[in-house]
């Protein structure tokens, strides 16, 4: 699987995918990852990326032409169609996008390749959406500077989904939204920390009951922090 990210700001991602399972999973020929500057597809001296929007207003917006030619020559055609052929998919992240969800970094995990376009806060050309994208991402309900946070956030929700990029001693089956619930709560020594002990059950060797024990703290943890997830559940 490969991801190219088109940015303003290449250098964001020096670094940035060289920890834990997204280095592993590159390290492993399991995945490339590539920032490109969006500038190199400016043909002007000043190489300019952005522009003031018709009907006025503040800000500058991005212009479509580089981002066009940027996907174009990374990914090539531009057509929805062909891209879905070919297991390609062009994300455009912005805060108008739908919201990145654990399903659609699932569905993100099975494509060869991901061309994703970080978006400035004050605007993308909206023809970007309109007709060169095949998703627009969003990382939830407030405002970044730019998208570049976000393309690292979606790489590393996608890459530890690709087959192999866990290891073989966890999965991702068990873990937080793969049933719709938040993680069990967790603990290791000491079984008694500052007046604050580790629930009796997790310290006998019952696994039936612990296994009880885990679902419950799952579902008393959503119901305090996350009670939209279990709307429209009716056991529980
Ligand atoms: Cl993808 N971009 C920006 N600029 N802000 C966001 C976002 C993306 N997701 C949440 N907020």
């Amino acid at each position: 699987m490969r991801f190219d990210i088109i940015t303003i700001f290449p250098d964001f991602f020096r670094g940035v995918f060289d920890y834990g399972i997204v280095r592993r999973a590159r390290a492993a020929g399991l995945v490339e990852t590539e920032a490109h500057d969006l500038r190199r597809w400016t043909h002007d001296k000043h190489k300019v990326v952005d522009d003031r929007p018709f009907g006025g207003g503040d800000g500058m917006v991005l212009k479509a032409e580089p981002i066009f030619e940027a996907v174009e020559s990374l990914a090539g055609a531009a057509e929805a169609e062909a891209l879905r052929a070919a297991r390609k998919r062009v994300v455009l992240l912005s805060p108008q996008g739908r919201v990145l969800t654990q399903a659609l970094a699932a569905e993100l995990a099975n494509e060869q390749h991901v061309v994703v376009i970080c978006g400035r806060y004050e605007g993308v050309d909206e023809r970007v959406a309109e007709g060169l994208a095949t998703d627009e991402v969003s990382i939830g309900d407030y405002v970044l500077s730019g998208g570049e946070p976000a393309a690292v956030v979606l790489v590393d929700a996608v890459v530890r989904l690709i087959p192999g990029a866990l290891g073989s001693e966890t999965s991702a089956v068990n873990e937080s939204f793969a049933e719709g619930l938040l993680d069990f709560p967790h603990y290791t020594r000491p079984p008694e920390l500052r007046g604050m002990p580790v629930p009796e059950v997790l310290l006998g060797g019952n696994h039936a009951e612990i296994a009880r024990w885990r679902r419950e703290a799952a579902l008393s943890k959503t119901r305090r922090n996350r009670p939209d997830l279990l709307a429209g559940r009716d056991e529980e």
